[in-house]
């Protein structure tokens, strides 16, 4: 039998019981095209498939595995916590560590609720904004994506955008007509929304870099103007940081750009790869979560032990000094090494990053907006997507998602897919 064969089999095997074959659709293949590859194993920068194959990992989880697959301290981590038990439902020492360590590196974070996944994190956030604000109305942009709770399914990226369908079915329509849907990095609009319905607006929720849309940088005046305009209409503003937590740096995006808000929302790199997110801000929101207060938010797993062990164990490699500036030097010279093969070839290519997440174009010019991003090649960038992947170098396969790089990513991974790049754009 043909190795390659393996995730076919796997595939055709997967779609009789899982719908499409997958449990998230981004993993299905389907706007690149062909078969996903059914990953075994991964160490350090590199997975391998069913078949056999190895690639030099760019997806990293989506996010979460910033020190690179089976990292010995999180695997020791995970081990040890796992054998005292695997849940208890109850409270641990472990996860006030945790809050506590959240609430030092990221001072915004006053008080903590731990839940399971971004999804219930934003959820949650979102109830917790209109139960204390006691209004309805909720603000995102356009191509942000913030899990897939009924709220924030409107005009989202990620999957969503993948599929050409920003906007899920399912969701009722009184549902949807509570969220406001604006462009990303336009202060204009934002204000224009305020001056007719800031009085109605419980809170702004923002991807501090957009991250479900490729990837986008924020203006400074964008999330200035989110912070000012909510400020002064009594409004809350939401960071989503699930995916920029500590992937941008320690402070995470909220640090980086010199804005607080009032509350954020975690996961991927806190859990190390485990099922772990959090959402949290200030002290007085904060006191509106059940038990403390009317909003009620709970979960059997919550704060679960072994999630919070991979994520202590985590953010400790985090703190070393010099570690976030070696990940950022890794995707800058990712990016430009990309961005520099395509151009030598005559393709209209460009490429950036914040930290350890990166955007790679087809496109002229560094996209600012949802509309620059879905002006870019998709086609050129499916078969760059397929090349890569047959020379074992695994990219996102979407031109909708950002790209990670992670520490156990050297500068010889980075030149040999940079030199995979070169070969496979002159073909
Ligand atoms: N929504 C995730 C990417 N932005 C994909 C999650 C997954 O498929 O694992």
């Amino acid at each position: 039998m043909n190795q390659t064969d393996q995730n076919q089999i796997l595939f055709e095997r997967a779609q009789r019981h899982i719908p499409g074959g997958v449990n998230s659709p981004v993993r299905a293949f389907r706007s690149v095209g062909g078969t996903p590859c059914f990953i075994e194993r991964g160490s350090g920068a590199r997975i391998w498939d069913a078949a056999g194959n190895s690639y030099l990992d760019y997806v990293g989880s989506w996010g979460p595995l910033i020190l690179g697959h089976a990292h010995p301290e999180v695997i020791a981590a995970v081990q040890e916590a796992a054998a005292r038990g695997l849940s208890f439902g109850a409270p641990t020492h472990a996860e006030v560590e945790l809050a506590e360590l959240l609430a030092t590196l990221v001072p915004s974070l006053e008080m903590v609720r731990l839940v399971s996944s971004g999804t219930e994190a934003t959820m949650s956030a979102i109830r917790l904004a209109r139960g204390s604000t006691g209004r309805d109305l909720l603000v995102k942009f356009e191509g942000c994506y913030h899990g897939h709770s009924d709220s924030l399914l409107v005009k989202a990226g990620s999957g969503l955008l993948t599929f050409g369908n920003p906007s899920s079915a399912g969701i009722p329509a009184d549902v949807a007509r509570h969220t406001l849907v604006l462009p990303y990095n336009d202060p204009a609009a934002l204000a224009e929304a305020f001056a007719h319905q800031g009085d109605a607006i419980a809170a702004v929720i923002l991807e501090p870099v957009a991250g479900n849309m490729n990837l986008i940088v924020p203006r400074p005046e964008f999330l200035h103007a989110a912070r000012e305009l909510t400020q002064q209409h009594g409004a809350l503003l939401i960071f989503d940081e699930v995916m920029t937590g500590f992937r941008v740096g320690l402070t995470s995006a909220q640090g980086r750009f010199g804005i607080t808000p009032d509350l954020s929302t975690f996961g991927k790199v806190i859990g190390g790869g485990m099922p772990l997110a959090a959402f949290g801000g200030r002290r007085e929101i904060m006191a509106h979560i059940a038990p403390l207060g009317a909003v009620y938010q709970a979960g059997t797993l919550s704060g679960n032990p072994i999630a919070v062990a991979a994520g202590l164990a985590t953010l400790k490699c985090l703190q070393v000094p010099g570690f976030y500036e070696t990940l950022e030097a890794r995707a800058q010279a990712l990016c430009a090494g990309l961005a520099a093969a395509a151009q030598r070839h005559g393709i209209a290519c460009c490429a950036q990053n914040v930290g350890g997440m990166f955007g790679l174009y087809f496109t002229e010019r560094l996209p600012e907006s949802y509309a620059d991003i879905m002006a870019c090649d998709r086609e050129m960038f499916n078969r760059f997507f397929h090349a890569m992947l047959a020379a074992g170098h695994y990219f996102a396969p979407s031109a909708f998602e950002a790209g990670f790089v992670s520490a156990a990513h050297t500068q010889a991974d980075i030149t040999d897919t940079i030199e995979a790049a070169d070969a496979c754009l002159a073909a």
